[in-house]
């Protein structure tokens, strides 16, 4: 009988020991469900793509963030802009068990169906940058980004300042993203609010300094009485720029067509110190340790705010330091 009970006793104490162990090493962080993973957490990031100096941005600082090193394994896709691309890599990030999915999403529309995927496989999912239009919020855990319709605004209360009477013409960005839909609601505030202002030609530019050359290239072919160009981001307004010196046609903040864009990117703002671009709006990129914030507090079973606005400023070449621009981030 004793053998029995000692042999016993040694097996529940092995139970025991082997049940309240948790992973005190933090290897076995709660939640790590992707295989073959070393302990690490699993973060599946699909990037629209590489189309602007911020998307860059905006990928260096969740690359400089999310490091093996600090317990990370990042799985970055690049979606090339198209939003099919992003939907299969979250099919990806589901079939590789990842521990949390973040999504920069190319448009507002199109993510119900899989993200209905992700909530079914626990997969926790946080949105980045622009915002998500979905039939049911518990979707996604959280999101980060910036307030774009107060981008536009800002904008315009230093074109009410400047100007009375405008010709505007209008480069939008990725037409159905929050960037472009916000900077467009917030320039069409402005225009409603003053009966001197007109829009004489818009079109988008997709985010990119090519379409937005193009795009310039066919205004100025279309309309030379312009006085303003609001362009929803600095590498359109790069294009712009080319396109302006080609035509040899005057614009600055000293003469001519004046430039107004979004991002403040380091290129832009030295654009702006140039006083080719004339006010430029800041777009911060710096999510990746914001992402991490959530991530940490999902880890220890709290509950990360819904929503999280980044705070931001704006720049004139009137007012612009070479300082200023050395003491930026990116
Ligand atoms: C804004 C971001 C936009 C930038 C563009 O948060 O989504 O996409 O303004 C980028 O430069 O392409």
């Amino acid at each position: 009988m004793n053998k029995h009970i000692s042999l016993f006793g040694v097996l529940l104490f092995a139970f025991i020991l082997a049940s309240c162990s948790g992973g005190d090493d933090g290897k076995n962080r709660p939640g790590n469900k992707a295989e073959n993973t070393d302990g690490l957490i699993v973060v599946g990031f699909s990037q629209v793509g590489a189309e602007s100096d911020w998307r860059r941005a905006n990928t260096r600082s969740m690359r400089e963030t999310f490091t093996r090193e600090k317990g990370y394994q990042l799985i970055l896709k690049d979606a090339q802009q198209k939003q099919e691309h992003q939907v299969a890599a979250i099919r990806d990030f589901i079939q590789k068990k990842v521990n949390y999915i973040v999504l920069a999403p190319v448009t507002e529309q199109g993510w119900d169906s899989v993200l209905k995927e992700a909530k079914i496989a626990g997969i926790p999912v946080i949105i980045m940058d622009r915002m998500i239009r979905t039939s049911d919020n518990t979707f996604f855990v959280s999101w980060v980004g910036s307030d774009f319709r107060k981008e536009g605004a800002t904008a315009v209360a230093w074109m009410e300042k400047t100007f009375k009477n405008l010709n505007i013409a209008h480069i939008q960005g990725n037409i159905g993203s929050s960037a472009q839909i916000g900077r467009t609601e917030g320039l069409r505030e402005g225009v409603d609010r003053n009966p001197g202002w007109r829009i004489v030609v818009r079109d988008s530019g997709d985010f990119t300094q090519v379409k937005g050359k193009e795009i310039m290239e066919r205004f100025l072919g279309e309309y030379r009485d312009i006085d303003v160009l609001y362009c929803e981001n600095d590498n359109m307004a790069f294009g712009a720029i080319q396109a302006l010196d080609e035509g040899r046609l005057p614009y600055g903040a000293s003469g001519g067509l004046k430039i107004i864009s979004f991002d403040a990117t380091r290129a832009g703002l030295e654009q702006t110190l140039a006083r080719n671009i004339s006010y430029n709006v800041e777009c911060n990129p710096l999510h990746g340790p914001r992402v991490e914030k959530i991530i940490q507090q999902l880890q220890l079973g709290k509950t990360p705010n819904k929503i999280a606005y980044v705070d931001e400023t704006a720049f004139s070449a009137d007012t612009i330091t070479r300082e200023e621009i050395d003491a930026r981030a990116y």
